[in-house]
């Protein structure tokens, strides 16, 4: 099952959104930083429309639809590669996914702590982003050491490894995450084999105020994402609010449709943010009608992300 690790800054409404993607009220959420400490973790199965449509194509009864398991992690802070914060053990929780959303605070409420301050969404991301890019070069270099003797033996696949290690550490050293590196397929398995931190696809959570979810696109702190995530990180972003989709846990699936409508709003965030890691629907057509299953899954076009078997 894919594994979706929550990160971001302290009281950025990690928990929040967590509770809302898992329908639960699982997870402390609270006014203060660092109030996560031990990860928070819960499985989503996620809406997808596309799946029935299959299903009418292939004439089968089965669905299966696709599940997420969600991580909802302690805050990160600036230096936390190093120990700074809650220290660098949660860098390990991150570890463990295969993509990442990374939430941040696109919301101006003067009774929620910024532990940074103004809200400033990109130098968030920034903040997040360079932790995982000096947690990766410290995993890189340690790799090179080890790898160097075996790659000098003659090794074939240790000389491929180090060749890519090597073009890693000055693309790390530019603060540049290790999505974007410029990476055959080969190389690309390998990059997922180094279970590096910002190798992993991200998809950045604006979390918007209340009032601003109808017209998020138009949020200047969302348009900033949007601007920096184009030029300087593969990867996409989904404007929620997280404080109201938490609100919809104990409406039915109708009068959550209802809600939102009110606020101009065609589609939960929260659909969106638990679409957004899964990007097919696969009927598989070979057996007879009353054997088929519409599958629902990851791209396979990602090496990481796959289908689940059937
Ligand atoms: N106004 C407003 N407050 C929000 C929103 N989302 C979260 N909050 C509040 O922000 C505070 C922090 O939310 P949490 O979900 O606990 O934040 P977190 O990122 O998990 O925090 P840590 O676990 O401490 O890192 C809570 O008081 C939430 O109610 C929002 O969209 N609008
Ligand atoms: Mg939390």
């Amino acid at each position: 099952m894919l594994k979706a690790g929550i990160v971001g800054l302290p009281n950025v409404g990690k928990s929040t959104l967590f509770n809302a993607l898992t329908r639960s009220r699982k997870a402390e959420a609270a006014n203060y930083p660092f109030c996560t400490i031990d990860p928070n973790v819960g499985v989503v199965i996620v809406p997808d429309e596309r799946a029935y449509v299959l299903k009418a194509i292939a004439k089968t009864n089965v669905v299966v639809p696709a599940a997420i398991e969600f991580v909802d992690i302690a805050g990160l802070v600036a230096g936390a590669s190093k120990g700074e914060g809650l220290g660098n053990q949660f860098l390990a929780n991150i570890r463990e996914t295969d993509a990442i959303v990374h939430v941040v605070r696109c919301f101006v409420d003067d009774d929620i702590i910024h532990t940074m301050g103004a809200v400033d969404p990109v130098r968030d991301i920034e903040v997040i982003s360079t932790e995982l890019v000096l947690a990766d070069l410290e995993s890189v270099e340690k790799r090179i050491s080890k790898t160097q003797k075996l790659a000098k033996s003659g090794d074939k696949d240790a000389q491929a490894e180090l060749a890519l290690l090597e073009r890693l550490v000055p693309h790390l050293n530019e603060n540049k995450p290790a999505n974007i590196l410029p990476a055959t397929d080969d190389e690309k398995k390998l990059l997922q084999f180094f279970q590096l931190l910002s190798a992993k696809p991200v998809i950045y959570a604006c979390n918007v105020a209340e009032g601003d979810l109808a017209t998020a696109e138009e949020n200047p702190f969302v348009k900033k994402v949007a601007d920096f995530v184009k030029v300087h990180h593969d990867a996409a972003y989904v404007p929620i609010s997280a404080r109201i989709e938490s609100e919809l846990i104990d409406l039915s699936p109708e009068e959550a449709k209802e809600f939102l409508k009110d606020l101009g709003v065609t589609d939960s965030g929260v659909s969106c943010s638990s679409r957004a890691p899964m990007r097919s629907s696969a009927c598989r057509p070979t057996s007879p009608p009353e054997k088929r299953k519409c599958v629902a899954g990851p791209s396979r076009k990602d090496g990481r992300l796959r289908r689940p078997p059937a």
